[in-house]
Formats: C-alpha cells, structure tokens, sequence
C-alpha cells in the first residue's frame, strides 16, 4: 500500500512561506510566471526543492503526487534517468555555441517522424515564440492581417495572442491584457471554441482578409476541452477553402495524447504545427514546423524575419531527443491510458455518491476537472459555470494530503508513466475524504 510520507503542512512556520517572503522582494508577486502563486487558490505557493518520477519533494521536505508534471512535458515522470544522463553528457561539451549542431537535424528528424505535417521544422526556445513565429509566417505569407482565435485558449504571450486569453489570464481575469496596443488586438478576431456556425459565418464576411486560425485542438488552458466533432474538420474546410494558415497549437497536445498529438488523433492535416516544453523533455524549447512551401519563407531562404542565439541549443537538443526516443514505444500511451481513465472514472464516481456537482473531461493523460452540474463541458461559458469556492476548497483539501493540483480552475492536469495503480489509489483515497469536505462546506 502507498505510505502517505509527507508531513502535514503548517503554512505559518514553513520554508516555503519565508522562501516566497523573500522571493517578493525581488520578483513581481514572488514568481516568475503568474499561475504559480496560488493567487487563485490563496495560501502559500510550495517551494520545490527536488522531483522524482510523479512525485515533488518541497523545501519542508514534504512529499506530494504531481498531476501538473512541469505543466505537460513531463510524461515520463520528473528526472527520468535516460534524460538526465544525457542531458549530463551534453553538458560535458558546453552549453551552447550559436553555430549549427548534428543534434538539430536529429530531433528534427524525430520530430518529423511523429508529425508527419511538418515537412520543415524551426526550433526556438518556448511556446510563445514557436506561436508569435508562426502566426508572423502566416502573416507574411498570406500578405493579410487578421488572425482567429477562440475564447479560452491560450497561445503564450505575444501581443496578437492575449485577447480574450486562457491560462493565467483568464485565471487572474486579465484575458484582455494591458499594454496590447488597440490597433494590433483589433487584428485578432476571437470566436467561440466548439462554435462551427460562427466560424463559418466570419468566413462568409472576412475570408479574404483571414491570415490564419490559430486554435489548441484540445483547449487545455480553460481546464481540457475537447473538440467536438466536425469543429477542426469545419476549421480545415474553411482556410482550404479561403486559402487562410491553419495553425495548431500543440504545445500541451504534442506528444501527449497521442504520439503525434491532437491531428494524429482526429486525423486533420494543419498548415503550421506548434510545439513547446515537451520537445526538450522540459527544458525551454519551442518549435514550430510545418508545410514546406511555407517554412521556405523564413529568413534565410526568405523574407520572413525570426531568430534566437539559444534556439536549437545542444543540451535542449539532447534532451528532447532522448524523451522522443522513449515515446515511440506504445505501451507508453496504453500506460497512460489506463491510469489516466482509472483516475478521472474514480473521481466521477466519488463525486457523485458524496453527491458533488463535478465532470471531468480527458483524452488520454491530459484532464480537467469542473464543479459544475452541466452533463458536458464543450465552451467557454460551460467552463465558466464551475464552482470557483468547491474547486478553491478542492484544491486546499487535496494538497493538505499530499496531492498537488494545478492552482486554477483553467488548467489541465497531466499523468506521467510514473503514475502507477497505487499512486491513482492514494488520490482516489485522498480525493474521497476531500469531496467529503467539500460537501460539508
Ligand atoms: N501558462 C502555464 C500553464 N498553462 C502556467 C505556467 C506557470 O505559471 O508556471
């Protein structure tokens, strides 16, 4: 049986409370990156001191589950030993050059061999510059402006791509953000995710002027939401049709719910694929790739301009290529499967005998979880209906015994192979007695 070793958590006297006093006096709000706080949630963000396989260790040497697994790229659980020792190899050769190496060509070689869509591939160093590059080539190549995108998804942080954003946006109701300029957030046309009339519609007005549709396939920064069917197909038949960039952002989805992500799974061919964390087994890495005829515009070969001294940087490199390596085996994703299924299928089933309002949406190992009587979760506005107090509430209960959650109701949780039956067991145990509380609250 799983030994729940962690102690329990006195916030007063912590280390991670005195860490994250000091850390407010040098970083905005202690952190950074904003989710990470525990704004939302309230109480003290944990300070990681060491993580192995699913589980993190914190600086009061507490012990927990980890369903946010470096938020995706960790799927073979934290601190796998093939990506450690040859991360610990590369190091040896030094850390970066800003000269081409061999191990460019063979990740991107890899890559490609899962995504067969993307016939040239450039690295960079985080999903939002792979999102901010694309949505540029799609710019330059179309000659048009305007970009679509859908409420509650979340491309990172570039300018065109906060409005009406997810994730830590929507977390601390900033989807709009300050400092976007007007007449640049007037370029992105935002519709509602799952809505195939509307798209359509926008189409039949502005087709022309449409430089690309940039969407999650499986929306992962409201919670998870999936596609509905005929959603991407209707996306795919609209930019053929008005010869607009079809971009899929894959960041979360790429490699994780199926070896060649959400377009392997739903079989949909997009023009430019987007792909971030998971690509240097959680090393800062970006990449982006896609149709040949489009990438061929990028500087050098075109007028396309984008570039980065640590892009393809060789230890990120070697990283990504040994976690690749280890994903091509299958009994990796029906692992996944099954645990994942077992969790979510668990936490339904206890919440509905403590009588609590709660769904679960999945595919594969990614997940979200929603205090909300709706039967489906599907949109935005369906996201929205959740029980911000019951999830608050939730989220409190399950850390006090040892499961770490993502701090927001708008984030998608992750399951690494690590996270075998007794582990999904002891959640299952621990989210028993906290939907028990809950219920009381
Ligand atoms: N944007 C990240 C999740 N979708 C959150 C990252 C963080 O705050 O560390």
């Amino acid at each position: 049986m799983f030994e729940f070793t962690f102690s329990k958590r006195d916030d007063t006297m912590s280390n991670s409370r005195r860490l994250f006093s000091e850390a407010k006096q040098l970083l905005p709000g202690g952190v950074n990156s904003p989710v990470r706080s525990f704004s939302k949630v309230g109480g003290q963000p944990l300070f990681i001191k060491k993580a192995k396989g699913a589980f993190l260790f914190d600086e009061d040497d507490n012990k927990f589950i980890d369903y946010i697994g470096s938020w995706g790229p960790m799927i073979l659980g934290h601190a796998h030993e093939s990506v450690i020792s040859s991360v610990k190899a590369a190091v040896d050769s030094g850390l970066s050059y800003g000269a081409p190496t061999q191990i460019e060509t063979l990740l991107a070689k890899k890559v490609k061999e899962f995504f067969p869509s993307m016939e040239l591939i450039r690295m960079v160093s985080s999903g939002t510059e792979a999102t901010m590059s694309a949505v540029r080539l799609a710019r330059g190549f179309t000659k048009r402006d305007l970009i679509v995108k859908f409420e509650g998804c979340y491309h990172g942080h570039a300018d065109s791509l906060l409005v009406k954003a997810g994730s830590g946006a929507l977390t601390f109701g900033e989807p709009d953000s300050l400092g976007v300029p007007q007449d640049l957030a007037e370029k992105t046309v935002v519709l509602q995710f799952n809505n195939i009339e509307e798209a359509r519609e926008l189409f039949k007005q502005k087709g022309e002027e449409i430089a690309a549709v940039i969407v999650e396939p499986i929306a992962g920064n409201m919670g998870c939401v999936p596609p509905i069917k005929g959603f991407l197909e209707a996306l795919r038949l609209l930019c053929d049709e008005y010869a607009s960039v079809l971009i899929f952002d894959e960041v979360m989805t790429g490699f994780r719910v199926s070896p060649g992500g959400a377009q392997q799974l739903y079989d949909i061919k997009p023009d430019l694929t987007t792909l971030g964390k998971i690509l240097g087994g959680g090393l800062p890495v970006g990449g982006f790739g896609g149709k040949r005829e489009l990438m061929q515009e990028l500087s050098p070969m075109g007028g396309i301009y984008q570039a980065g001294t640590l892009s393809g940087n060789p230890i990120t490199m070697h990283a990504g290529l040994a976690t690749l390596s280890m994903l091509e085996d299958e009994r990796v994703y029906e692992k996944l499967e099954k645990s994942a299924s077992t969790l979510t299928e668990g936490l339904e089933t206890l919440a509905s005998e403590i009588g609590v309002p709660f769904q679960t949406n999945r595919v594969g190992s990614m997940f979200g979880i929603f205090f909300t009587k709706n039967q489906r979760v599907e949109t935005y506005s369906d996201v929205l209906t959740g029980n911000n107090t019951f999830f608050v509430n939730f989220f409190k209960e399950m850390l006090q015994r040892g499961v770490y959650l993502a701090p927001s109701p708008f984030e998608a949780g992750f399951l690494s192979t690590k996270h075998d039956s007794e582990i999904i067991s002891a959640t299952l145990y621990a989210a028993k007695e906290a939907f028990q509380r809950v219920s009381k609250e």
